[in-house]
């Protein structure tokens, strides 16, 4: 054998309920990949949930695209780059080939001895950091606005829907009139609500995120005419493509970058490069991972060109234990990566282990 990618699919308690437009998640099942390759074992996870209720891909759609045509893909190709071209012959499905990429990036570094956020062009050493706060009653979201800008952050960003906007955001600005604050909707919204999303102009945000449909672009350029409030895109974001089209036509001009979203880390530094060519701002989300994937957020979110703070909080606001050993802790509202070689995570297998409830392998050569 030279090689093998094998995956486990995880089952981990939220430390609390996360409830976005879209849902209300209790939990996360994160598909963990394994890749062991010339002596060296590297993971990685894919950002896909259960449901397809933030993106049309799900745990059930990566697996048998993996399983026919990536993992062949994966062990054929002799680095990232290569991976994607052979990969550009299946349509879509980037957050399948995100998970893959990285593990081939995770791997170069390994080899290079070198922490992964080096690799990506320019590093800051550190990123800034961001919250990402769900829906629930206005005293427990003030609550924890509170206490995360005790904590530091370094910007806040609630979670609306469809009627209950002015409500959450006038408490929220009421009683913290001089923080960094933005709105995620989930696309909630339709052109038809076009007189309500005027009304957030007066919240004085730094953006609203992801009004409209993960596939429109159109009518986020129109609202991007008639509202001051910047429009940050995240869902509608899948590729360097669809960033370049996205701020072409005036669409947004703030880009919330997942490299599980838009096929990996090349995609990712690909968007950071082309955001600035049009004075756009970027800067890197999260899905909720565990302590794999985040470690791969964070290395992108080191890089000197990302200009806003992200969703990379630690380890310890999502999981009472998480699958590494060296969970990311924050002071000032700052991450640093890790100084590991690789992505920078070491794996606690045996929590991975008493995590999972199904596990194989996709291929070996
Ligand atoms: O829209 O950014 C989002 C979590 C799950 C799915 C979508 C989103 C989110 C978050 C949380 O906002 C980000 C995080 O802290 O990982
Ligand atoms: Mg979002």
């Amino acid at each position: 054998m030279q090689g093998r990618l094998s995956y486990s699919i995880l089952r981990m308690p939220l430390i609390y309920p996360f409830e976005t437009s879209f849902g209300r998640q209790t939990e996360r099942v994160p598909i963990i990949f394994r890749l062991e390759k010339e002596g060296v074992t590297g993971y990685s996870e894919c950002v896909t949930d259960v449901d397809p209720f933030y993106s049309y891909e799900s745990n059930s759609t990566v697996m048998p695209v993996i399983k026919s045509y990536l993992g062949k893909m994966l062990l054929e190709a002799k680095g990232p780059d290569e991976f994607m071209q052979a990969a550009e012959l299946i349509k879509g499905h980037n957050m399948a080939k995100g998970a893959l990429e990285m593990l081939l990036w995770d791997h170069e570094a390994r080899k290079e001895g070198k922490p992964l956020h080096k690799l990506l062009g320019e590093s800051k050493g550190y990123a800034d950091v961001g919250v990402s706060i769900g829906m629930e009653s206005t005293e427990g979201l003030l609550a924890k606005v509170s206490n995360s800008v005790s904590m530091g952050y370094r910007r806040i960003k609630v979670k609306i829907k469809r009627g209950r906007e002015v409500e959450i955001l006038s408490a929220v600005r009421d009683a913290f009139p001089d923080i960094a604050l933005t709105a995620d909707a989930n696309s909630d919204y339709s052109i038809k609500d076009m007189d309500t999303l005027k009304k957030i102009d007066r919240f004085n945000l730094e953006y609203i995120e992801q009004p409209f449909d993960h596939d429109d672009l159109i009518y986020h350029s129109r609202l991007a005419k008639e509202i001051s409030t910047p429009i940050c895109l995240d869902e509608s974001i899948t590729s360097p493509d669809r960033a370049t089209k996205a701020l072409e036509i005036g669409a947004c001009s703030v880009i919330n970058i997942k490299p599980g979203r838009v096929g990996g880390l090349g995609n990712s530094v690909s968007i950071v490069r082309i955001a600035r060519d049009f004075g756009a701002h970027t800067w890197v989300g999260g899905m909720l991972e565990t302590g794999i994937g985040r470690a791969y957020n964070v290395s992108l979110a080191a890089s000197a060109f990302i200009d806003y703070p992200g969703d990379t909080s630690p380890n310890s606001r999502y999981f009472a234990r998480d699958i590494v050993k060296n969970p990311f802790s924050m002071k000032e509202g700052r991450i640093v990566p890790s100084g590991e070689i690789g992505a920078g995570y070491i794996p606690d297998e045996g929590i991975m282990e008493k995590y999972t409830i199904e596990k194989g392998v996709v291929c070996e050569w």
